[in-house]
């Protein structure tokens, strides 16, 4: 008996999407890799943990796939590509890559609701929040790096920026999670 609950359409968009999400992990990797190299190991530590949470989201998509009955197609990743040449370069990259991945989130969502495939337009609303909170991320370490000088951040600033990083939480807070009790 059939019990795939996914069109080939929304298939092939999910496993793409699984593959997007791992090249996501990789340029995290790859540049907190680079950062580490160049002595800025709390910039190196955010990007790390922030490299699992795109294997995560990686998974989740994986386990959704199975779970609808549909079949998982494991591909190569593509390679994450040149490495930063300032942390500036390299919080642009990273506003860049969220900025690409939320493309093809929304071109998913477009996919099921035109489908009528509900299961799937309610299962990717988790992930248009997390893109939400990622560009807000990116967005947040831009305005970082540009108070420290952009492009032309000195030593002193990058350092402060730096140790800064260390502490900055996974998540950013969304203008519609905040209530009057809890501004
Ligand atoms: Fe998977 O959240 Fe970034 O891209």
């Amino acid at each position: 008996m059939e019990t795939n609950r996914l069109s080939n359409t929304l298939a092939k968009a999910l496993n793409d999407q699984m593959t997007n999400e791992a090249l996501n992990a990789q340029i995290y990797l790859a540049y907190a890799s680079w950062a580490s190299e160049k002595g800025y190991d709390g910039i190196a530590n955010f990007l790390f943990r922030h490299a699992g949470e795109e294997r995560n989201h990686m998974m989740k998509i994986l386990e959704y796939i199975l779970k609808r009955g549909a079949k998982v197609v494991v591909t190569a990743i593509p390679a994450p590509g040149a490495e930063p040449v300032s942390v500036n370069d390299c919080f642009e990259k990273i506003f860049k890559s969220e900025v690409q991945n939320t493309a093809s989130i929304y071109s998913i969502v477009n996919m099921s609701m035109a489908e009528k495939d509900w299961a799937t337009w309610n299962f990717m609303q988790w992930f248009v929040k997390e893109q939400t909170e990622e560009e807000t991320l990116a967005i947040d370490l831009l305005s970082k790096i540009k108070i420290a000088g952009g492009e032309n951040a000195n030593d002193d600033a990058l350092y402060t920026l730096d140790k800064d990083l260390e502490k900055t939480p996974d998540d950013a807070r969304l203008a519609q999670d905040v209530t009057a009790a809890n501004p």
